[in-house]
């Protein structure tokens, strides 16, 4: 017999309720992007989190909305996937947006699929509401749905984050660890390097540019001296957005480049030699090999 929990909670929402946020400081680390920005999540990520005797892998999603485009279809079906393995789901909501289209039509599919598993409900955000907002909110939420728990949380801030952290580790089956003690993610170190260069373009990129291109890591060469020389490959879809990305006199890839190689530095506790090239691929949304490397299906993007 064990007296060690370990399962699956997978955090869903809108995009930008805060699900990568929340991921990140459950975990103690950086495993998913963060942006001001709507739908920067692409893949299903798992996050570990050791809490006690518990085992907390945390399922962060692309949010949840309409879709559109290809890409966007694949990524609500990770979502919703991600949802469907889980042991435990946790809603986000972002306090001061309140009952949105989009929230109402996630708790539709959540009644439609009631019964699955334990679903809980975390208003986050709080830091940007007053208290009496707070209560009404979770009332008419909790009328709704029939959320099992209800938690009023800061992802950034910090505030009852353990609280939730300490239900979770409870309420997961008692089960031996599903991964080792010391990992923090399930992507591979490449994919997540990738990651912290797209996280970068999107927050110096404008508008739509950043949804229009992908990184990939091409390369990962370990040195003797312990340090890593990694090659990536930004794709764009026109030449136009080829110079964007570049900047004038090459500054804009070049910051992007300092910011994402002291990410990936901090992540891997390693010196990090980083080398990007933009190439041009107008087709590249259309293409399945770009899908699999972001961790989608290709065909769940069918219409
Ligand atoms: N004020 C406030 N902002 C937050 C909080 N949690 C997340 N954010 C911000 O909300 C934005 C979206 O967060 P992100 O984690 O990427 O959302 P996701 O799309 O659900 O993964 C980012 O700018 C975060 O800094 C919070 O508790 N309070
Ligand atoms: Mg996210």
């Amino acid at each position: 017999m064990t007296n060690k929990h370990a399962g699956f909670v997978a955090l869903i929402g809108e995009p930008n309720a805060g699900k990568s946020t929340l991921l990140n400081r459950m975990v103690g680390a950086k495993v998913s992007i963060v942006t001001h920005k709507v739908q920067t999540t692409r893949a299903r990520i798992r996050g570990i989190a050791m809490h006690g005797q518990a085992q907390i892998v945390f399922v962060d999603t692309p949010g949840l909305f309409k879709p559109r485009r290809r890409l966007d279809r694949a990524m609500v079906a990770a979502a919703w996937g991600g949802a469907a393995d889980a042991d435990i789901v946790v809603l986000l909501i972002e306090a001061h947006r309140g009952i949105t289209d989009g929230v109402r039509s996630i708790i539709d599919t959540l009644h439609v699929r009631k019964g699955e598993q334990i679903v809980a409900l975390a208003i986050n955000k709080i830091d940007r509401v007053q208290a009496p907002e707070l209560l009404s909110l979770t009332e008419a939420l909790n009328q709704a749905y029939p959320f099992e728990k209800t938690f009023m949380i800061s992802a950034e801030r910090g505030h009852g984050v353990e609280d939730l952290k300490d239900w979770l580790a409870a309420e997961l089956p008692v089960h031996e660890w599903l991964y080792p003690e010391d990992e923090i993610s399930d992507l591979p170190l490449r994919m997540l390097a990738a990651e912290a260069t797209r996280e970068k373009l999107t927050l110096r990129l404008h508008e739509e540019l950043p949804y229009q291109l992908t990184v990939e890591t091409e390369n990962w060469e370990d040195k003797p001296d312990g340090s890593a020389k990694i090659d990536q490959i930004i794709y764009v879809m026109r030449d136009g957005h080829k110079g964007i990305v570049l900047g004038k006199g090459g500054e804009t890839i070049k910051s992007v480049n300092q910011a994402a190689r002291a990410d990936i530095e901090e992540l891997t506790g390693r010196k990090i030699h980083l080398f990007i090239t933009v190439k041009v691929r107008p087709n590249w949304l259309e293409e399945s090999e770009r899908f699999t490397e972001m961790g989608l299906n290709f065909r769940d993007g069918n219409e």
